[in-house]
């Protein structure tokens, strides 16, 4: 995968995606959001990879915001529009088959906290500010923001959030269940990589079905999401990996997944 914006690493099954757009601080203009978007179509079909970090180049920022010049002159029509395309960006991300891990190394605002809300875990250096300053501007989050960090964070913080714009450490993040893990800002990628491998060896269809259990059994009537986390649990035993698991268990071994 060749692109201007973002570059693409791969170390067996784990993916690093770097935001690079380090002049201005990675913010997210439409070329961003053009190659995340195919990106995150390509990668979406790609067998090997079991886990993705997500992350932002330089030491001062993950991604901070939407690019703001770009916004300057856009019509209201533009602006939904690029709100539209955005939020489906972040769609296509949340939703891909594996587990993705947002490594925030500095400034995650507006659509950067947005892009970190679309992943499945949040580790955080020291260094890393967190906020939804876009009622600054005269704008409201819209790149996924306020239907995300409620669901994230609950209605009242998230509220407290958007309406003050004020930026929130690692630390108030962590306490406030934003952010899974905080790191010495050297250890970052070391532990986002981990955890990454350490989800990638295990069966890759379990932890999808797991992934696709939790988020969109979130968006259901508790009764409908347990339907459908036993009709999940009931397809994995047409695979190899809940054999392979179950009989390295009971034959005291490791397991050697496949992802069939
Ligand atoms: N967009 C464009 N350029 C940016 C952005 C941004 N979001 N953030 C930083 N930059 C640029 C700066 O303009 C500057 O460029 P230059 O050197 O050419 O002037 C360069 O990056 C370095 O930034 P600073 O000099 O400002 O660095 P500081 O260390 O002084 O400050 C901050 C760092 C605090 C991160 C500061 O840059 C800042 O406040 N940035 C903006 C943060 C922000 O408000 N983000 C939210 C944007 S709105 C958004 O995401 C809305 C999503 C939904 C809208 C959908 C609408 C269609």
């Amino acid at each position: 995968m060749k692109f201007e914006t973002i570059e693409y690493q791969q170390e067996g099954h784990v993916g690093l995606l770097i935001i690079q757009r380090p002049q201005a601080l990675n913010a997210l203009n439409a070329q961003v959001l053009e190659e995340l978007s195919t990106f995150a179509k390509d990668i979406s079909s790609n067998k090997e990879i079991r886990a993705l970090v997500i992350t932002g180049s330089g030491e001062k920022a993950f991604v901070a915001g939407a690019d703001i010049k770009a916004m300057a002159s856009m019509t209201p029509k533009e602006a939904q529009d690029f709100s539209t395309t955005a939020q489906a960006v972040f769609d296509n991300i949340a939703a891909l088959p594996f587990a993705v891990i947002a490594a925030v190394n500095g400034f995650a605002l507006g659509g950067g906290c947005e892009l970190a809300l679309a992943c499945d875990i949040i580790i955080a250096s020291e260094k890393a500010k967190f906020g939804l300053p876009e009622v600054t501007l005269g704008l409201l989050p819209s790149f996924g923001g306020t239907q995300r960090l409620p669901r994230a964070v609950g209605l009242f913080k998230a509220r407290e959030m958007v309406f003050s714009g004020e930026f929130y450490s690692a630390q108030d993040c962590l306490n406030m269940g934003l952010v899974n893990r905080v790191t010495a800002p050297d250890q970052l990628l070391p532990e986002a990589r981990k955890l990454a491998q350490t989800i990638a060896s295990r069966a890759p269809i379990a932890v999808a079905k797991a992934k696709q259990s939790i988020s969109k059994g979130y968006e259901l009537h508790i009764k409908d999401g347990l339907q459908q986390e036993a009709e999940l649990f009931g397809e994995l035993f047409n695979t190899q990996d809940q054999k392979e698991g179950i009989d390295a268990f009971i034959t005291k071994r490791q397991p050697e997944f496949k992802g069939n």
